[in-house]
């Protein structure tokens, strides 16, 4: 399984799939590079054995030629395994990907923990992976068709992304990335945030992991990240949930 992507500083999109592959004993490989990712791929793809499922990054539509090309690319190597995508774009724009792109057996839409991890024991275990739900599929005559829903995964039952090592670094500090919700409570017009999170799932569009759930990972990310603050992070959280945050934080 291999699990393909820009990042900077740190891909919590990629990073969560990750844990939840390791957590099914996937044993997925992680390229997280920026350009140029093609060489590094191909060479992985050349070594023995070849990985059962590509899975692409399509997060972000400015990205997408790159991963399309290394897509292509791959299939001009030999690659004859599954190649998968997903993330904001690709839930979005699945019809002209589908169409245009025969090199992509199937698009995870929405968030894909559970959606990436069913897929990948399907098709490793030779299994009717085209049933799993949650994803675009081609139908007979090769026509992108969706398959049934899935609701998001609930964020207490989701292990913690992998981390980086060495911990990154940000204006000469150590710094770690931490998600305390996903969703949004707001609903711009512009924006991709608000429609992707609605689509997925109108009543779960906005939710909060429970405090104590962030508090130990901030914890535990200090201590093991050395991270030297963690007032970067404070601004980030909701107001409401930072609040709850502040005395559990204290005791730790
Ligand atoms: C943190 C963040 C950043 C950070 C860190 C990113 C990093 N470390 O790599 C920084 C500041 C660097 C950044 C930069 C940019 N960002 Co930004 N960023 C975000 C933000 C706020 C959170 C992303 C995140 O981690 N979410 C948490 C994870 C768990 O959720 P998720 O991303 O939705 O992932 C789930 C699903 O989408 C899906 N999924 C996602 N990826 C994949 C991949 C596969 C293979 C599969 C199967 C599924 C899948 O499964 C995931 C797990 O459930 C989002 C907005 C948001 N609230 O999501 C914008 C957002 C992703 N960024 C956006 C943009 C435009 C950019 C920039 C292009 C801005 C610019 N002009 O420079 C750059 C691109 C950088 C790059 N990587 O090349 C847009 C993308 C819009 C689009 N579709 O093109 C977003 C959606 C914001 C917005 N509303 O406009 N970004
Ligand atoms: S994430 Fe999107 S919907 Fe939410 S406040 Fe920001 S722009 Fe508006």
């Amino acid at each position: 399984m291999a699990l393909v992507g820009p990042e900077v500083e740190e891909n919590l999109s990629l990073r969560y799939l990750a844990s939840s592959l390791e957590a099914a004993e996937s044993e997925p490989r992680y390229f997280p590079s920026m350009p140029p990712i093609l060489p590094v791929l191909l060479d992985a793809l050349a070594g023995e054995p070849p990985p059962a499922v590509i899975a692409l990054s399509l997060s972000f539509q400015w990205r997408a030629e790159d991963v399309l090309a290394l897509a292509m690319a791959a299939r001009e190597r030999g690659f004859r395994g599954h190649i998968t995508a997903g993330g904001h774009f690709g839930s979005f724009a699945w019809r002209e990907l589908m169409r245009d792109f025969p090199e992509i057996d199937s698009i995870c839409r929405f968030e894909a923990e559970e959606t990436l991890r069913a897929l990948c024991r399907q098709v490793v275990d030779g299994g009717d992976w085209r049933k799993v739900a949650g994803l675009v599929v081609r139908d007979d005559r090769g026509v992108a068709e969706l398959t049934a829903r899935r609701e998001p995964p609930g964020l207490g039952a989701l292990p913690g992304p992998i981390g980086a090592a060495p911990a990154r670094a940000g204006l000469g500090h150590p710094i770690a990335p931490l998600i305390a919700s996903r969703g949004c409570y707001s609903n711009c017009s512009f924006c991709c945030i608000a429609t992707l999170h609605r689509d997925s799932s109108p009543a779960l569009r906005h939710r909060l992991r429970d405090p104590s759930d962030v508090a130990e990972e901030m914890a535990y990310l200090t201590t093991s990240a050395a991270w030297t603050s963690s007032s970067s992070t404070r601004q980030l959280l909701p107001t409401a949930l930072g609040r709850q945050l502040a005395p559990d934080l204290g005791a730790r």
